[in-house]
Parts: C-alpha cells; structure tokens; sequence
C-alpha cells in the first residue's frame, strides 16, 4: 500500500488533519490502534477555540457543530462562592468559544472521512515507524492476523501522549519539559441540565470545581481531586454534594441532580517535547505536548499543530518547497508553549495544593480579586481563553 501521508491516530489531530489534506488533494491514510466504536466513545474535551472552529467550517464538517453547538460569549469565576464574569465577546472584540463536545467533533470527523473515501484503519495493532530518516519512511501494523506496511513520504505522528510515535525518537534527539500537578479531576457526565448557562470555574477552600456542559440538557462536572482516588469513595451523591458547595450558593440553587452516566478521574500534568520533528515524522497534538484542562487548550493546541502542519505538506506537494516543513516545529512550538503558560497559570491559580502556606493561598485570593476588578486583567485572560491567533505562532 502507498500514500502520501500515513497519520497515527485518529484522534481529533489525525482525523482534522487528514481532512485538511485531503481537501487540498493531498491523500493520507490514518492508522488507528482502537476500534470505531472505542474511538467514538471516549468523553473529552467540551470547549472549542474560534481557529478550530474555522477550522472545522474549512473542511465542511461544521454543520452539526452549528446545529447543536451552544456559542458561549462569556465564562463565569466563582472564588469561595462569589461569582463574577468575564465578558469573552466584549473584551476581544467579538469572539466566544464553542461548546461541542470533543466525542462529537470525532464522530463529525469519521463520518467525513466514510464520506470522501480517506482511509481510516481502525484496530491497527503493533503499529511501527520504518525509514524515518531517510526520503521512504513506511509504517507497520497488523490486522486480522496479517502484517501490513504502508509506504509514504511523511509520517504525522497523532496518536496522543502514550503513543508511539514520540516513543520512536532518539532520546538524544529529543527533550521533555514536564509539570505533573498533585491532584487529578474527577469528572462526572449527567443528563440534567446545567446549573448556569455558561461555564463557571470554582476554587474553593475545598478546591477547584468546573461546571461545564454538553448541552441544554446534558451536564458536565469536574472537582479536583486525589488522583490516586477511588472512584467508590466518591458515589454521585457526594460529588453533587461536593460540587454544590465549592461552586456556591447561586450555582447551588440552580444545580439540577440525577445519575452520572460517565464518572473518571484524569490526571493533570504540562509536558511538551522539542523539537516536533524527526526526519519524515512529524508530531501534532498530545503526541507532542499535554496541557491541565483547565484552559481548555488540549483540543485546541492539536487543531492548530494540525493546521501548520497540513500548510506546510500542501506546500511540499504542491510546490516542492520544503521551508514550511523545516519550520514547523517552531512555528508550532511558539503557540504551544503560551497556551501551556496560560494552562499552567490558570491551574496554579484555581488549585489547592498539598504544601501550599497561606502566604501562597492568600497570593492566589490576591490575583482573583485582582481579577474580579480589573478590565485589563480580565481581558488578557479572554483573549488567552477564546485562543490566541492562529496566524503566527
Ligand atoms: P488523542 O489522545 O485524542 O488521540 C490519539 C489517538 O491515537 C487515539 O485514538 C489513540 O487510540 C491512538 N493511538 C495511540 N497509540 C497508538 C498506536 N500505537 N497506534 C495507533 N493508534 C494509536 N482537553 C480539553 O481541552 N478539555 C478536557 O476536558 C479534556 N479532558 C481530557 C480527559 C482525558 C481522560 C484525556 C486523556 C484528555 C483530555 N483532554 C482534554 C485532552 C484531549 O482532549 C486531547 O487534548 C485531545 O484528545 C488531543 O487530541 P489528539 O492529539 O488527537 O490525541
Ligand atoms: C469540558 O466541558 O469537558 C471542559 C470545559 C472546559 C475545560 C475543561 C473541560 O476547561
């Protein structure tokens, strides 16, 4: 089998990518250790940026998105129960973020590529990265018993933070930067209508909360967490009861409760790896880099890998050029590390941590309040949340 580009994972990284080239022409087939059904069932991310959003309408998957996405314009901080908003549109100048959940933005993605007839193999085990180094890298997996290899010209490694295509690279050619917080999120997923009509992010003397959605009747929640935690010490009645006092009286009141339908803990750690390239192999999304969710930005930084990086294979097909390929780790890498710094910024401040003092707790009431009275601070906090330009770095 040949391609142009193979892609590992189908993931939100793989799939937009794949859907990128493909409607600039250029073929790729995607290489997917799970099955569909797995794939499609996986509760993620809820919060997308304007640029993946553009995004998405780029590639003509944005119909359901627009149907049965909610547009948020603003977002809610609730520091010990007392609320206030930051006014999203107003502070930028016009733009919000787009509530749709990352499950279906993937299923939105699948059905495109079943579509257009651009390969995904799912159950791809053993998937392995050949000639990386040279001009004719190839990828290996088996399936129904058989060992298939698939010749390309590039490979894009997509396939998230325990993948394989990081692991492929050289130790000595590559370095990590890595936070690993002390606590985990604990999410629960419900179908009750949420308890406000925008998101609020909770801290707490008891920790962080986020209340958050999928839509106007499905509900999605978050406390901070031991991420050593057993999710059996923590039946719904707790966690409603949990999420009702770190997020105040006035979200209290409005906090609708039934069963989880979905309850996991995730862990929370910042990691990126430099460079994002290694000869014909180039990495794209939690392949490349992890952030807090607390942002919101894990998404939405692998929509913008993906987008520089299928600007520059356009390019290389079509003109020969290889100057967007020799630039794309930077260019890439200059937007991750400020998502990760707001990522980073936004959990320290929202956080309670095992060896914090009460000089450090009484810094983060400082810069919240600071925040709660100030237009400039809370602009630089919108324009960080709705996405920073996608056109430079
Ligand atoms: P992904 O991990 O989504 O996709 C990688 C794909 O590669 C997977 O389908 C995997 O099966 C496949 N793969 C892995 N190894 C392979 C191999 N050897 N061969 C073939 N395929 C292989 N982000 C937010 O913004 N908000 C959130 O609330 C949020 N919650 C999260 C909760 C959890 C539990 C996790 C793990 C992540 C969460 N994230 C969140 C981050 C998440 O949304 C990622 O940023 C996003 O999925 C990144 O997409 P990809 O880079 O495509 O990686
Ligand atoms: C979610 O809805 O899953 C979500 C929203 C905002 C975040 C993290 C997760 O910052």
């Amino acid at each position: 089998m040949r391609t142009q580009v193979a892609i590992v994972g189908a993931g939100p990284a793989g799939l937009l990518l794949q859907q990128l080239l493909h409607v600039a022409g250029v073929e790729s087939v995607i290489l997917e250790q799970r099955t569909r059904d797995y794939v499609e069932s996986r509760i993620r991310a809820g919060v997308l940026e304007q640029g993946t959003v553009r995004l998405l309408e780029q590639v003509g998957v944005d119909a359901r998105m627009r149907a049965e996405g909610l547009v948020h314009d603003g977002v809610s901080m609730a520091v010990d129960g007392r609320r206030f908003r930051i006014d999203l549109k107003g502070l930028t100048g016009g733009d919000s973020v787009m509530v749709y959940g990352q499950t279906e933005v993937t299923k939105d993605l699948i059905a495109a590529a079943e579509a257009r007839g651009a390969p995904v193999i799912f159950a791809a085990s053993g998937v392995a990265l050949g000639g990386v180094e040279g001009d004719r890298p190839f990828v290996t997996w088996r399936k129904d018993g058989r060992e298939e290899r698939l010749d390309c010209d590039y490979i894009a490694g997509c396939d998230g933070f325990h993948g394989i295509c990081r692991a492929s690279i050289p130790p000595a050619l590559i370095q990590g930067y890595e936070r690993v917080y002390p606590f985990g999120w604990l999410g629960i997923l419900a179908d009750v209508p949420p308890c406000h009509h925008e998101l609020i992010y909770a801290t707490h003397e008891r920790g962080f909360a986020l209340a958050s959605m999928r839509s106007a009747s499905r509900s999605r929640y978050y406390i901070q967490a031991p991420v050593d935690e057993d999710l059996a010490a923590w039946p719904d009645a707790r966690i409603w009861d949990e999420l009702a006092l770190r997020l105040g009286p006035e979200a209290a009141a409005g906090m609708a409760r039934g069963p989880s339908i979905e309850k996991s803990i995730a862990p929370l750690r910042s990691f990126v790896a430099e460079p994002m390239r290694w000869g014909r192999l180039f990495l794209a999304g939690d392949a490349a880099h992890i952030v807090p969710p607390t942002g919101a930005k894990g998404l939405n930084l692998a929509a913008s890998d993906v987008c520089f990086l299928s600007q520059a294979l356009i390019t290389r097909f079509r003109d020969g050029s290889e100057a967007g390929l020799d630039g794309y780790s930077a260019r890439a890498l200059a937007r991750v590390w400020k998502a990760e710094r707001f990522s980073w910024w936004f959990t320290g401040l929202t956080h309670r941590f095992p060896d914090m003092d009460g000089f450090s707790r009484r810094m983060q009431t400082a810069e919240l309040e600071y925040i709660r009275g100030s237009r400039a601070a809370q602009q630089a906090m919108a324009e960080n949340y709705v996405g920073l330009p996608l056109s430079g770095g």
